[in-house]
């Protein structure tokens, strides 16, 4: 017996020395000390030995038991502290390392121009409005004195939906205009921006999808010097105090009389310069007095209300502000033109 515990000794303080992971080490401890392990086994054998023998034998089973977990105490031990360092050394984190920036992104340039309008008309009452981009024909063209045989209403011009021409995508911002008119309370003072569709072919300054603003005032007594001080106003804010403008005769359909703005070219002061192509004047917005026939055709009194309208080109506005020569570079969004601004 005592030869026996000997070589268990011997064969297991070995191996759990050696043992190369903690699962090992705990079979290791069932095989060894284990209700049905090694060192059971040879004490089971106690009840051939003599009396005086017993006493002796107990004694090293019981030195044995305590060597053996002892030993697998110690090599627990050090596999977790190798285990620990194993860790420590995979999740090192060196501080020192430059960091890794966020990248933000930041406001389209062409909606800072946007803002910027809508601040101006908001400082002067205006409400800004939001409008569907699909349409009705009606909205779009008829309720604006845009007649059956008006070439914008032409297939080549306008984006259908319906082969009977009466849902479209909206070619100006115009029919927010009318929406407006048919059930807001008077007075209205409106801005209408957004998306427009025209079926144009892409070159450095078309596209078939781009941006008006829209603006109306619809009140008592408004008249042509209220279309002219303001849009004055909203101009000197623009491009400054003092900046030349001039209004000239134009048609739309939906205002009587219409009118064109330009300004006086702030780079040549008129003079003529690659800025205004030589013109000495830059062409801004259209605008008008909103036609008799459209107030009627939105319930509003020609006899007792008046009003004035204007619609721009947002895309314009933005190349002109920030020296962009090719509208295509404002759709294209990339990220080595957007991020100059
Ligand atoms: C323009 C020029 C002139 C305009 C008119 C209306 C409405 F609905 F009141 F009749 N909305 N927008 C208008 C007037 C638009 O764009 C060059």
């Amino acid at each position: 017996m005592k030869e026996l515990m000997q070589k268990l000794r011997e064969a297991s303080l070995q191996a759990v020395s050696q043992a190369p992971t903690m699962e090992t080490l705990e079979d290791m401890r069932v095989r060894y000390l284990g209700k049905k392990g090694e060192l059971t086994g040879i004490l089971r054998q106690m009840g051939k030995l003599s009396a005086e023998e017993r006493p002796a034998m107990g004694q090293l089973a019981n030195q044995l038991r305590a060597d053996i977990e002892a030993a697998i105490d110690a090599r627990r031990e050090s596999l977790s502290k190798a285990l620990l360092e194993m860790k420590l050394q995979q999740e090192t984190l060196d501080v020192t390392l430059p960091g890794e920036a966020d990248r933000l992104g930041h406001k389209h340039p062409m909606y800072n121009v946007l803002d910027q309008i809508k601040d101006i008309f908001v400082g002067m009452g205006f409400e800004i409005l939001d409008g569907p981009e699909v349409e009705k024909a009606e909205y779009n063209f008829d309720k604006l004195n845009i007649d059956a045989g008006h070439p914008s209403r032409d297939w080549t011009d306008t984006f259908y939906f319906t082969e009977d021409g009466k849902i479209l995508l909206r070619t100006q911002t115009s029919p927010m205009q009318i929406h407006a008119m048919e059930t807001r309370e008077l007075p209205i003072r409106v801005l209408a921006p957004g998306r427009v569709y025209r079926k144009d072919e892409v070159d450095a300054t078309h596209s078939p999808m781009f941006h008006q603003i829209e603006g109306l005032v619809v009140d008592k007594g408004v008249t042509m010097a209220d279309l002219k001080a303001t849009l004055n106003l909203v101009v000197e804010q623009i491009y400054g105090k003092g900046t030349v403008t001039r209004f000239r005769p134009h048609h739309f359909p939906f205002t009587e009389p219409s009118c064109e703005l330009d300004i006086q070219c702030h780079k040549c002061g008129g003079k003529g310069c690659p800025t205004c192509k030589g013109e000495g004047w830059i062409e801004v917005l259209g605008a008008g007095m909103v036609h008799p026939k459209v107030l009627a055709g939105c319930g509003i009194d020609p006899d007792v209300y008046s009003g004035w309208a204007f619609g721009m080109g947002l895309e314009r506005l933005a190349m002109g502000e920030y020296k962009i020569t090719d509208l295509r570079l404002i759709f294209e969004n990339d990220e080595r033109f957007l991020q100059q601004f």
